[in-house]
């Protein structure tokens, strides 16, 4: 199948981030070819849901909001706008946060990357990539995490739960990713799983990920409890081939 990388779409959930989408969305405004950005908003009280309803009002082709009753979750959010990208034409699809942790003028070397393969994460941990505000709990969170992930399930991926990714429309359909069930983390990391069982090459392009300034975490302990949890799932999945 010929793969077109045309039109982009750029997907981002969002939970009281109003002190930081308008930031965002200039960001988005200002790449060479701005990809269309999809806020999904989970009825924000701090006005978020608003701002990308004025978004979208005034410049509809670059950017599109759907809004659900109450906070469902950041995974949900995610594949509820994968969904709607595609459905909607997109070809490729980046998902990333809202809260700027996710620098916009990385895209473009994302999209590039993609070029020669089926996801392109941004990662923190390759030459170049970094943290930035972190302490050493969260580092070493982080570090662990991929580290464990990479021992069950195989995959030789630096980062692989960076939320910041590009993925072409065909992988993602490939990778059956409506059965996605998982919250945070292991959401992220069941996602990258999928593609890489339904035979899709990964690439990762360095990102200097920058702690939130503004607005709050909405990460709960539980959903690292549940990341952890996946390992296990991925390393049995892994050893019997059992691919749901
Ligand atoms: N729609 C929606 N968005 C969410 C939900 N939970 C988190 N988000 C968004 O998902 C993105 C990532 O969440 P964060 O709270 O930044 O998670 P994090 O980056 O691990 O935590 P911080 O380091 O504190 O920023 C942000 O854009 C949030 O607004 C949710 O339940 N619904
Ligand atoms: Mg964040």
């Amino acid at each position: 199948m010929t793969w077109t990388r045309e039109p982009v779409w750029a997907v981002t959930a969002t939970y009281n981030e109003a002190e930081n989408l308008p930031e965002l969305a200039e960001g988005m405004r200002h790449l060479p070819l701005p990809p269309k950005l999809l806020v999904v908003d989970d009825n924000s009280r701090d006005g978020t849901g608003e701002i990308a309803d004025a978004l979208a009002a005034a410049d509809p082709e670059h950017f599109a909001a759907l809004h659900r009753p109450g906070k469902m979750g950041y995974a949900s959010a995610h594949l509820m706008g994968i969904q709607y990208a595609l459905d909607h034409g997109a070809q490729t699809v980046i998902t990333m946060d809202a809260d700027l942790s996710h620098d916009p003028a990385r895209i473009p070397a994302m999209l590039e990357r993609l070029g020669a393969a089926d996801v392109v994460i941004g990662s923190r941990y390759v030459p170049g990539g970094g943290t930035v505000n972190w302490g050493v709990d969260r580092r070493l969170l982080s570090r662990t995490a991929g580290m464990l992930l990479r021992l069950a399930s195989g995959m030789q991926v630096a980062d692989p739960t960076s939320g910041f990714r590009a993925y072409r429309a065909p992988m993602l359909h490939a990778a059956k990713f409506r059965r996605v069930r998982q919250e945070g983390y292991a959401f992220l990391s069941e996602m990258l799983f999928r593609c890489v069982r339904a035979g899709g090459t990964v690439a990762e392009v360095p990102i200097i990920f920058v702690d939130r300034r503004a607005g709050q975490s909405k990460l709960s302990k539980t959903i690292i409890l549940e990341a952890i949890g996946h390992l296990f799932t991925v390393a049995a999945r892994r050893i019997t081939g059992w691919r749901p």
